[in-house]
């Protein structure tokens, strides 16, 4: 189990202990996780990414399924799920898409929530670096926090074996509301983790709006517990 997975688990397991010693779990759990996220070594990757902006209900959202390899590869393939009842897909473009060739036609299904894809790059060389597969405009239908996550994913090697070579699957969260607060996603990197909750206990008893998630006019335990609240749900 990654590190990251393991203490999310513990303190899943612990939480009302944490909730007591919050602060010391900040200073020591919390800061030692970001210097292990950036001292990562490359890996292959599949994410889907979003420019930033504000998420309303009946305004489109533009995302983009993007790779991250380090090494020559020439097969991907997804199924990513998302909530059918919160957000609905209105379109899939494969316009620019590094892949070149495609086994299965990118298709998605609003009624079971999911998207999914499988194509390759023909190529003497494969693919190495980062690029775009696929271009999916949602529709959020109402407010709420929406996850899309890949259920599965696969990205194969360049290496006449097909050798498996993805590491890590990134999903993303959308904050989606009517009320103009601040995203509890505050430093803007499309996930909810210690970074965030680290930012916002730094402004604890400030009036710095940027972490007033819930729009008292202070910033208070109160919104720290929304950031990680949403942290441990995610
Ligand atoms: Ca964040
Ligand atoms: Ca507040």
């Amino acid at each position: 189990m990654p590190t990251m997975e393991r203490i999310k688990k513990h303190i899943k397991e612990h939480k009302h202990k944490y909730i007591l010693g919050m602060p010391i779990f900040i200073l020591i759990g919390l800061l030692g996780s970001a210097i292990i996220e950036q001292l990562a070594p490359p890996r292959t990757t599949l994410s889907l990414v979003t420019h930033a902006g504000e998420f309303t209900p009946d305004k489109p959202i533009v995302a983009e399924i993007r790779m991250k390899t380090p090494g020559s590869v020439n097969v991907v393939a997804g199924t990513l799920v998302f909530p059918a009842d919160q957000l609905e897909v209105s379109s899939i473009s494969k316009e620019n898409s590094i892949l070149n060739i495609w086994v299965e036609e990118p298709k998605f299904s609003n009624a079971s929530g999911t998207i999914s894809f499988a194509g390759g790059i023909i190529s003497s060389t494969g693919f190495i670096g980062e690029g775009k597969i696929l271009e999916i405009t949602f529709n959020p239908k109402k407010e709420g926090s929406i996850r899309i996550d890949f259920i599965e994913a696969s990205v194969l090697a360049h290496d006449g074996k097909g050798t498996p070579v993805l590491q890590e699957k990134i999903g993303t969260m959308y904050f989606v509301r009517t009320q103009k607060l601040p995203s509890p996603d505050v430093n803007g990197d499309w996930k909810i983790t210690a970074s965030d909750m680290r930012a916002v206990i730094l402004s604890l008893g400030s009036s710095d709006l940027r972490y007033d998630l819930n729009g008292d006019g202070r910033v208070s335990w109160a919104d720290v517990t929304i950031v990680f609240t949403l942290m441990m749900k995610g």
